[in-house]
């Protein structure tokens, strides 16, 4: 008898999860998904989320930077989402724990598509596909980065380049902080109803 109630009560806070909690993707960015070691790329290249879900850019050692483009020019910054450069020691494994991690918040499900900028392999398959659909899949997506011109990558290119991109880190750092509280407020507000119902079981027992 209570083991019934406390499925059933597992079963009702579960779903309760489920459908107010956001999902996340975590994307690893210099991670290539075939091999699972660190090189070109990101991991998983291509995802599906809903309104409401958070892709949660996680930067592998090296330079990388996530930086959302277009279908049709995948390797130039259309001037929407840019993580910013993201610096890791190479020292450090791919999974390692603490790696920077950038977040953002997906409001449709239109098709969204990035590169990675600062590890400059556009072309050979820095690509992610956010809801690629069939018309606009992500092997085409990719296959129109393999013939993107060759980005410039002379030394003096890429340090002006890394300016401006660090400065929009910062302003897409507020939406990220953002939709931490609300999972937060989320979170308490089922510790405290998990809390409620709890008690009369511990009470019983
Ligand atoms: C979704 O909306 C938030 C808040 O307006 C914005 O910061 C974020 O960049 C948007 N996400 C996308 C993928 O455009
Ligand atoms: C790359 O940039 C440098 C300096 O900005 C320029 O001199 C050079 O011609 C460029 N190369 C190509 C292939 O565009
Ligand atoms: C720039 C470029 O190659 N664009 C192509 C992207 O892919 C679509 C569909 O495969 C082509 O129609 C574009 O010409």
């Amino acid at each position: 008898m209570v083991t019934c109630f406390i499925q059933v009560l597992l079963l009702v806070v579960s779903t309760l999860f489920h459908g107010v909690l956001a999902a996340e993707y975590l994307v690893g960015v210099g991670k290539d998904e075939t091999t699972g070691k660190k090189g070109i790329g990101f991991d998983p290249s291509a995802i599906h989320p809903v309104a409401g879900d958070v892709i949660v850019f996680e930067f592998r050692s090296g330079q990388h930077s996530a930086v959302q483009s277009t279908f049709d020019t995948p390797c130039v910054g259309n001037g929407g989402f840019n993580s910013g450069v993201q610096t890791v020691s190479g020292a450090l494994a791919v999974d390692a724990p603490g790696l920077p991690t950038v977040r953002l918040t997906v409001n449709d499900t239109n098709p969204l598509w990035f590169f990675d900028e600062a590890g400059g392999d556009c072309s050979k398959g820095g690509v992610l596909a956010v809801n690629p659909t069939e018309a606009q899949s992500a092997a085409a997506f990719r296959d129109n980065a393999s013939k993107a011109p060759v980005p410039n990558t002379s030394s003096s290119s890429s340090t002006s380049a890394s300016i401006p991109t660090n400065s929009l880190a910062t302003t897409t750092s507020t939406p990220s902080s953002k939709s931490h509280s609300v999972r937060g407020w989320n979170f308490h507000v089922y510790l405290v109803l998990g809390g409620l119902l709890l008690a009369p079981i511990v009470a019983f027992l």
